[in-house]
């Protein structure tokens, strides 16, 4: 707050030295507010847009926050640039949801330099100095691989099936950890056949791209193991286009469990869910709030998760659910 309103300040003089007398409201608006900046994946997924409305709703205005969004657009570049300008602006925290895990140790360095914290959210970054960032809070992505994989050994119909991996953006942990997930899966079952791996970006397009040039090789597949819900909707238009009925002619299992896929669960469509808690807002706010107080957060903070599947979901289920 401090650092936002002296640069704050000396824009303002700079602006205001040529020109009408100041005016003392432009730099008492943040006087006891606290200045986020926060750098944003991107749109690419309803998860995403949870997860931006999830910051936004708990570091809003009336809370005392100032929040700057940046959307990245699934390029770490723009991250880069955000973060330093984040840092020019004087904010007193900065929120990043990392696009991808290695790259960050340089600019991470400024911010440290520049005493301004930095909380990692989502997914992990690869840093060899941990002092680089406050803390994190995410997911367990190899767990949230290992309950997709304990569910089919209990539930495909066949002990042979023919598996589609749709991945996440590549080298990311989120991506990382389902697919470990999968292959500890099929190393576990050899009959257990992988017939296509690629990734299609956590997208909805791609992923109907992928699916739709499977099917017209003739591709044979009894699975679809999708890392996120966008890229199964993508895959679900993809089979139906082809006459195909999701859930019975294809299996589909899928992570995220957004609002949207749990009524697909809820008809059949997908068979299995897995959740990925985007609601990261509260604890980004609590973590802040601690530090403000002068105490320290844990370093790294797992969000619960659980999961669906077509034979237990209820409507009550999906009206509760916060995304
Ligand atoms: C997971 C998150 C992933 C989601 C996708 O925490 O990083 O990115 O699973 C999103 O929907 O695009």
């Amino acid at each position: 707050m401090k650092r936002f309103l002296l640069t704050l300040c000396l824009l303002a003089s700079l602006l205001l030295s040529s020109c009408s007398p100041a005016t003392p409201a432009a730099t008492d608006a943040y006087d006891d507010m606290i200045v986020v900046g926060f750098s944003q994946v991107g749109a690419e997924s309803d998860w995403r847009n949870a997860h931006t409305r999830s910051m936004m709703e708990a570091l809003s205005a009336e809370n005392g926050y100032r929040l700057i969004i940046d959307d990245a657009q699934q390029k770490q570049e723009r991250q880069i640039t955000a973060i330093r300008n984040f840092i020019h602006q004087g904010v007193d925290y900065i929120v990043l949801a990392p696009t991808t895990m290695a790259g960050w140790d340089t600019v991470l360095t400024e911010a440290k330099a520049a005493g301004v914290p930095v909380i990692i959210v989502d997914r992990m970054i690869d840093s060899a100095d941990e002092s680089l960032f406050t803390c994190w809070i995410g997911s367990d992505f190899r767990k949230e691989g290992d309950e997709a994989v304990a569910w089919m050994e209990k539930n495909l119909s066949t002990d042979a099936p023919r598996i589609v991996h749709l991945q996440g953006n590549t080298g990311t942990t989120a991506q990382q950890g389902r697919t470990e997930g999968l292959d500890a899966g099929l190393a576990k079952h050899p009959q257990w056949q992988l017939v296509y791996r690629n990734t299609a970006d956590f997208t909805q397009a791609k992923g109907q791209e992928l699916v739709e040039a499977l099917l017209a090789q003739g591709i044979q597949f009894d699975v679809i193991y999708s890392e996120n819900d966008n890229m199964t909707y993508g895959a679900i238009d993809a089979l139906k286009n082809a006459g195909l009925t999701p859930g019975k002619d294809v299996t589909i299992v899928s992570f995220d469990a957004a609002h949207k896929a749990l009524e697909m669960v809820m008809t059949g469509e997908i068979s299995y869910n897995v959740e990925c808690n985007p609601l990261h807002g509260p604890r980004v706010k609590a973590v802040i709030e601690k530090l403000e107080s002068g105490s320290k957060p844990p370093k790294f903070t797992f969000v619960e998760e659980t999961s669906f599947d077509t034979a237990t979901i209820t409507r009550e289920v999906i009206d509760s659910r916060g995304y």
